[in-house]
């Protein structure tokens, strides 16, 4: 399936589109294919993350309070379902993104406008 013209929108609103992405993300972060994330599995994501975002590498206390918060079960490990949850939020928090581009020119179109108003009310 081509999801190239797909918004973060499309996926969420769909069971099937968001499994397929929240499958294939945890498949790729279960590099043993235990069928679980273990917290070097999960250490070895957060960090890439943070080197793709220009952030600071998480610590090891980070890492273990992630994996913590995920793991509902307290089994030590983050199962396929506990993993959809974080999924979930990261694409939400993608379209908040999204949503605050398209809103900053929209400032600025306003602002513009606004000097355009008091401007001719000088020259009226
Ligand atoms: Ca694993």
């Amino acid at each position: 399936m081509s999801q190239k013209n797909l918004t973060i929108k499309d996926i969420l609103a769909s069971e099937e589109l968001f499994n397929d992405v929240a499958k294939s993300a945890f498949d790729s972060v279960d590099t043993d294919k235990s069928g679980e994330i273990d917290a070097k599995e999960l250490g070895k994501i957060m960090k890439q993350l943070a080197a793709e975002t220009n952030s600071e590498p998480p610590s090891g206390e980070e890492i273990k309070e992630v994996l913590e918060c995920l793991d509902e079960d307290k089994s030590g490990k983050i199962s396929y379902n506990e993993f959809k949850v974080l999924i979930r939020e990261v694409l939400q928090n993608m379209v908040e993104e999204e949503e605050e581009k398209w809103r900053e020119p929209w400032k600025k179109i306003r602002f513009e406008q606004l000097k355009l108003f008091n401007l001719n009310k000088k020259l009226f």
